[in-house]
């Protein structure tokens, strides 16, 4: 199995280290993607991607500058490399690469490999998305409902690799394909916006993992030693979540396609079984995700194509994941809905929907997540590829949490959480924050992830960075001192004050 962290620092897996409690190694990073800190997308002469047309119609806030990543990457590389960090994520935008449906700027995709190679100097691996949930606007919205969606996302991947290779190893193909299926089809908040599109999310699901494994051995024959992942968001109902990976590691299972459905049904009891009783929500979601599943239930929902399988069937590899990403805000299905009219930070939500600035924390359900996890896929290290807490700031005012909760203490808690993993023999291997900064969080400014704030309206494009986060707290301090704590084998840095 291929070793995730730099060879000179790659020991043996899940031991702690006389160093410390972490295995050697281990990567501390911060995660971004493109379209979400480098700006310059969807303007007059800019690249444009699926977003555009939401922006031009003010359904969402333009975005802008950002923070002006674009132009002035080395600001956020120094401010990762000064936090401890050894790793830093960012995503190649297809759209910037590619913004005409022939030809590729050149320039643009040299800048990449610049950044990547800025992150190299500051001994920061770099961490490469090929997909952060856009891609340009000449392929339409509804680009991954396409019958050539997968071969279109290999062609890109075919553009990029090459290009990056040489100086990047670890790669995660497309961002939290749950989420993008989820956000585009089901609840209707990324372009197109479709609500309750069942058969349209299946379709989209099962062509964004066949791109997963197109772009894994694109990636792998151009670097044999390449890691390579995607990172769902952590959700409880199976469906949504486990059965996607399980449908790429089904071959490496010795899961015969014929037998794929009866395997399924079981892993999806295995999945189950581990996590704390449902309530009747909870219990409700995960009826209706099992009713209309692509993969491991009968009948309905045969016409969807199953390429991912196909994709699995094809590939030169047994298995199509290195390492098993997750991304851990709050899994529990159920808690993300609320009555229309309750609390939020800054007022009330006219939604039936949970703000991402009230999602609870939960690091306790991270241990136990990353257990699950390891339990069904054994020997496969972990990565958590995102983790972070998000606070509100609305015309210039920032509201802090309704539960108390700050980045210190998430940081504090998170990290404690994932070394308690460790400490349970989970094979964990690396943790990267969302995120490094205030961003364009999909549509708005105002929700807040940033270790470090940006105040919008001070200096010029991208804003003024701040030294605290957006509730005026020191999570870049708290970071640093756990990260460099924990690299000394000091356990205290992860105490609440
Ligand atoms: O900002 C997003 C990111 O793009 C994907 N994961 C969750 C983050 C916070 O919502």
């Amino acid at each position: 199995m291929a070793s995730t962290g730099r060879p000179e620092e790659t020991g043996e897996r899940g031991r702690p280290t006389e160093r410390g409690p972490l295995p050697d190694g281990f990567l501390f990073g911060v995660a971004t993607a493109g379209f979400q800190v480098e700006g310059g997308f969807n303007g007059p002469g800019q690249p444009a991607n699926n977003w555009l047309a939401w922006e031009q119609v003010g359904r969402v806030a333009p975005s802008g500058d950002a923070v002006d990543f674009w132009r002035r990457p080395e600001e956020a590389l120094d401010r990762a490399a000064a936090l401890g960090c050894d790793s830093f994520r960012f995503s190649v935008e297809w759209a910037r690469v590619q913004p005409e449906p022939t030809g590729i700027d050149q320039a643009a995709l040299d800048h990449y490999v610049a950044i990547a190679e800025a992150c190299v100097d500051r001994d920061l691996t770099p961490l490469v998305t090929l997909h952060h949930f856009t891609h340009p606007q000449w392929l339409g919205e509804d680009l991954w409902l396409r019958p050539d969606a997968v071969a279109r996302f290999e062609a890109w991947a075919r553009v990029v690799v090459p290009a990056l290779a040489p100086t990047v190893r670890h790669w995660v193909t497309l961002n939290e394909i749950n989420v993008m299926g989820l956000m585009t089809y089901l609840l209707g908040a990324f372009p197109p916006g479709r609500l309750a599109g069942i058969d349209d999310t299946a379709v989209a699901l099962d062509n964004l993992l066949a791109a997963h494994v197109r772009a894994y051995d694109v990636i792998h024959a151009e670097r044999p030693d390449a890691v390579v992942t995607t990172n769902n968001s952590c959700m409880t109902v199976y469906e949504y979540d486990r059965m996607l990976l399980d449908v790429l590691l089904s071959r490496s299972m010795g899961v015969e396609r014929r037998d794929l459905d009866g395997w399924i049904a079981e892993r999806r009891r295995g999945h189950y079984d581990m996590l704390p009783t449902p309530g009747m929500g909870e219990a409700l979601l995960r009826r209706v995700g099992r009713a209309v599943a692509p993969y491991g239930s009968s009948g309905r929902w045969g016409s969807v194509p199953r390429r991912a399988l196909d994709a699995v069937e094809a590939s030169p590899h047994e298995r199509t994941l290195d390492v098993l990403g997750v991304d851990y805000y709050d899994p529990q299905a159920s808690r993300h809905f609320r009555l229309p009219g309750h609390g939020t930070a800054g007022g009330r939500n006219p939604l039936p929907v949970r703000e991402l600035w009230d999602d609870p924390p939960d690091p306790a359900g991270l241990t136990r997540w990353l257990g699950i996890q390891a339990t069904l896929t054994p020997g496969l290290p972990l990565w958590v590829v995102e983790n972070g807490l998000c606070n509100r700031l609305r015309n210039g005012r920032s509201f802090g949490r309704l539960d108390g909760w700050d980045r210190p203490r998430y940081l504090r808690a998170n990290v404690a959480a994932v070394v308690d993993a460790v400490d349970a023999g989970v094979p964990v291997e690396g943790y990267w924050h969302w995120s490094l900064v205030d961003n364009y969080e999909w549509g708005s400014y105002e929700p807040r992830f940033g270790i470090h704030g940006v105040d919008r309206d001070r200096g010029g494009p991208g804003g003024t960075w701040l030294e605290t986060d957006a509730m005026g707290r020191d999570a870049a301090g708290t970071y640093r001192s756990v990260i460099a704590g924990l690299r000394a084998g000091d356990r205290s840095v992860l105490q609440q004050d």
